[in-house]
């Protein structure tokens, strides 16, 4: 994929040491196979893709310094590519289909190499058709080897789950609705507020409030399994537990559920924030949140629960202290769950924020749709290849403005760059480095990134569905 030559020079110019280098060339590349898997849900066998290693290993946990040497090797019947979500690797290794390379047809394989940068919490998933819905997503966590020794990294990776093929489930989506469904984004879904302006009076309303969720799943799963049958990891009375939760959801939001202990959120998409106590946190479709939790000394079992944005399900797993009793955990709760707000990302400020510098250009990207044929846009354009990339110059200062003007919330993805929160509805502030932001309903979200990674980058929402229907762009220098 790259010459050698080419690699050094992405190396040296990412500041790596002769010493990476020098095992870079020795170490074998770690193999990633894309395969068929079997599980269970709701006592139900279905077969559903991984990525994971020779020994059964989903994903990847490594470390700070060593570089990522990785050979995908797809042992499917279809073509795929992984996307590296939340890494900035050459923009050629970025892994979406048609941009970054061609898919890795049937028994091919394609090689990975490039420095890692910073440390966190990240993921893998396919970036092509809709094999994410397929759980094809696996965690990526690159520990830092001068973080706490005394902390035990336990994993969360949320997903939503139907027997429905996703083909269909799209289909189902895209079928015109009927006329009384209206004609623009906003018809169909009443508002919190009340009826939106326009909206015909004597039309029956669906569902209250903004619309959240449009596909029924069967399922919604943590690390594979509901809480008919969840994970139980073991913990240490008294000890200290980083879990990194990672939304690898389709179209799924989720309120994290932490019960009745506080934990300290550290880090959002792989990138310190000054910690912030709770006990719940959101977490959008690709986010992810570092939260440290102190087990209490006495033997107990703690529910790490995941509750659906705007619906009464709910995952999770069981971090079991000591010798404990495992109660079972009903799926759904009694009440309906909010939506997901900023109210937290208005508060969370970055560790190590960008350098402060003036703006050399801002684009403002319009969240667009329409819901009774369901489109999705990005400035009333459904991408194709042919839609003309976002301009941008290397070495500039870049903020994009997310302007979301329909009823539903749009996770935004920039690839290949961390880019900061940095204003929302007008209001400016120095929030958290991210690479996935939430614009809910009628909000605009102000993120800032600098151009330090040349290439041709994907810029979308990251509900798959959405996505597929065209809410869809790119960023260009190269
Ligand atoms: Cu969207």
């Amino acid at each position: 994929m790259l010459t050698r030559r080419k690699l050094l020079e992405l190396s040296l110019a990412a500041g790596a040491t002769p010493f990476t280098r020098a095992s870079a060339n020795d170490t074998p590349p770690l193999v990633l196979r894309l395969e068929r898997r079997r599980i269970e849900v709701n006592g139900k066998a279905a077969s559903r893709l991984a990525i994971r290693q020779p020994d059964g290993v989903q994903g990847v946990m490594t470390e700070l310094g060593v570089p990522y040497r990785v050979r995908v090797e797809n042992r499917l019947d279809v073509p795929s590519l992984v996307h590296w979500h939340g890494l900035t690797p050459p923009w050629r290794q970025d892994g979406v289909p048609g941009i970054s390379a061609p898919p890795i047809p049937p028994g091919g394989s394609a090689d990975y190499d490039f420095p890692l940068t910073f440390a966190g919490t990240f993921f893998m998933h396919s970036h092509e058709g809709f094999q994410e819905q397929l759980l094809m997503a696996a965690p990526l966590v690159i520990r830092d080897p001068h973080g706490p020794r005394d902390e035990q990294d336990v994993v969360m990776l949320l997903n939503d789950f139907s027997f429905t093929p996703p083909a269909e489930i799209y289909a189902k989506l895209r079928k015109p609705k009927s006329m009384a469904m209206g004609d623009d984004a906003h018809a169909g879904h009443s508002s919190s507020m009340g009826p939106m302006p326009g909206m015909a009076m004597a039309m029956p309303v669906p569902q209250e409030g903004p619309d959240l969720n449009d596909v029924q799943y069967d399922a919604f799963l943590a690390n594979d399994r509901t809480l008919a049958d969840p994970e139980v990891v073991k913990v240490e009375p008294g000890g200290k537990v980083r879990l990194r939760v990672i939304n690898a959801s389709a179209m799924t939001n989720f309120h994290l559920d932490l019960g009745e202990h506080e934990g300290e959120l550290i880090a959002v998409d792989g990138h310190d924030v000054h910690p912030v106590k709770g006990r719940t946190f959101p977490i959008a479709v690709a986010q992810r949140l570092d939260i440290r939790l102190t087990i209490p000394r006495e033997p107990a079992a703690h529910p790490i629960l995941a509750v659906v944005e705007g619906e009464r399900n709910r995952t999770g797993i069981i971090l079991e202290a000591g010798r404990a009793v495992v109660k079972r955990i009903p799926e759904t709760i009694e009440f309906t769950s909010a939506a997901l707000t900023l109210d937290l990302e208005h508060k969370l400020r970055a560790v190590r924020p960008l350098a402060d510098r003036p703006t050399d250009r801002t684009h403002t990207l319009d969240l667009t749709g329409n819901m009774a044929g369901y489109q999705w846009s990005i400035n009333d354009i459904e991408w194709t290849k042919e839609t003309p990339p976002f301009p941008v110059k290397e070495g500039e200062r870049v903020e994009l403005v997310f302007v979301n003007k329909t009823m539903m919330p749009h996770p935004m993805h920039l690839h290949g760059h961390v880019f900061q929160v940095v204003g929302i509805d007008g209001r400016r502030f120095a929030g958290a480095k991210r690479d996935t932001v939430l614009v809910p309903p009628r909000t605009s979200v102000t993120v800032a990134f600098d151009a330090d990674n040349a290439g041709w980058w994907a810029l979308h929402c990251h509900l798959l569905y959405h996505m597929e229907a065209g809410m869809f762009a790119t960023v260009r220098y190269v």
